[in-house]
């Protein structure tokens, strides 16, 4: 929106006043909003970052600051470090309670990057990947009683009969990190399908214990619909118990021909997901050309793709499927948090609640592929009041974000050649 600072003390107030705006469908109101954040007060002009036209030409967001909020401004002195270069497209960083890092490469290795910048080797007992296209050794994430157990998760584009699929393994890293033990595959999404694109997968426990896993398509117009069913794994976000089983409360369980690891149905290409501090579970999606979209999911609500978007198709026109053309807002469906249009490609989130940035505390960072930058939403009662855009000037694929346990933010760059960041106190 281009107006000046406007908040709604409740989204059906939002929504009374928003042209074409349909409630979705059973959402809980928000808490009333708090105005201001401080870093945008409501005395000064709202602008947005985004200047450039729409590709949904018409299209209308369905509440007040769902799209193009007001830019601010970080009042947070940072500095980048580059801790090391030389990674082979790294697809995820975790940091490890030690102050090294684990980092994934999309080719099938993992590795453990000292605090220093030390590249080891390959860890052994990784299982083999198709890293063609999008597919590869994808994200990986601590058990949740990591100092305890050691034990490791990750997800790959695993090769199969017929194809491939995104497949979620779990491993004991050694003592002294140069390998895994009691390698086993847990989850194996299906249907297995044969390209190389739109994978997923995003790994992050919630704070019931719950591995959640972010799925994408497949992107063809043939698995597009699947997004919408019930049989299948695509499009989905899941959740698992740490030994792969589905948990007896997920929403589809005991349902006839319904896959029980189901958590959210209608999504694209979920590549970013994060925790909030109250265990919210956010997660941020690919769109096509103009739909990128932030969401808040929740248990079993269905989040449109690709019969509710926003944006165009990438070749132009209508987004459209099997199950007809999509509509920006659709009942049923739930409307994104925020969308951007045009895209930033979201790869990688990380609400920050370190003690480094005191300024930072709350944001969602994301980073940007294609928008080559990462970019920090100030969130308030699960809506978004404020967009800045770091790193800007550096204009590197940002692959993944992450906070470290000294509070510094790590990133990793998304290239054959590639950087581990560091973005820590100005010193
Ligand atoms: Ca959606």
């Amino acid at each position: 929106m281009r107006d000046p600072i406007i908040l709604f003390a409740t989204p059906a107030l939002a929504c009374a006043l928003a042209a074409g705006c349909a409630p979705s469908n059973g959402a809980p109101e928000a808490a009333p909003a708090a105005v201001g954040s401080g870093e945008a007060a409501a005395s000064q002009p709202c602008t947005p970052l985004e200047t450039r036209p729409p590709n949904g030409t018409g299209q209308q967001p369905a509440f007040a600051g769902q799209t193009r909020t007001c830019g601010v401004r970080s009042n947070a002195a940072f500095e980048v470090q580059v801790v090391a270069r030389g990674l082979a497209k790294p697809w995820a960083v975790e940091p490890l309670p030690n102050g090294s890092l684990l980092v994934t490469e999309k080719g099938g290795q993992l590795r453990v990057v000292s605090a220093a910048g030390q590249i080891g080797p390959p860890i052994a007992g990784v299982p083999p990947v198709d890293s063609r296209g999008q597919g590869g050794l994808l994200d990986v994430a601590l058990s949740p009683r990591f100092a305890n157990d050691r034990t490791i998760f990750w997800s790959f584009t695993e090769p199969r009969e017929g194809g491939n699929g995104t497949s979620v393994a779990r491993g004991v890293l050694s003592a002294d990190g140069t390998r895994l033990d009691q390698v086993r595959v847990i989850l194996r999404t299906r249907p297995t399908y044969a390209n190389n694109m739109h994978y997923g997968s995003r790994l992050a426990f919630g704070t019931d214990g719950m591995l959640y896993v972010t799925m994408g398509e497949r992107s063809d117009r043939t698995t597009r619909p699947q997004s919408q069913q019930r049989d299948s794994h695509l499009g989905k976000t899941l959740r698992i118990r740490p030994d792969g089983t589905a948990p007896p409360d997920n929403p589809l369980v005991g349902q006839a021909g319904a896959l029980p690891e189901i958590w959210s149905l209608g999504h694209r290409n979920i590549q970013a997901a994060a925790m909030d501090p109250r265990g919210g579970f956010w997660i941020v999606e690919h769109g096509t050309r103009g739909g990128d979209e932030l969401n808040r999911v929740e248990k079993g609500r269905n989040y449109g793709w690709p019969i509710a978007a926003y944006g165009i198709e990438y070749r132009g026109g209508t987004i459209s499927s099997a199950l007809g053309e999509a509509q920006t807002q659709r009942s049923g469906t739930e409307q994104p948090v925020y969308y951007w249009d045009p895209v930033i490609a979201p790869s990688g989130a990380q609400f920050y609640t370190g003690s480094a940035f005191p300024a930072w505390r709350g944001s969602l960072f994301v980073g940007g592929l294609a928008s080559k930058r990462l970019v920090r939403l100030v969130i308030e009662n699960n809506r978004v009041t404020g967009e800045e855009h770091l790193l800007v000037d550096r204009d590197k694929r940002i692959r993944d974000v992450r906070q470290g346990p000294d509070g510094a933010l790590y990133l990793v760059t998304d290239e054959e050649n590639a950087e581990l960041l560091r973005i820590a106190p100005r010193r």
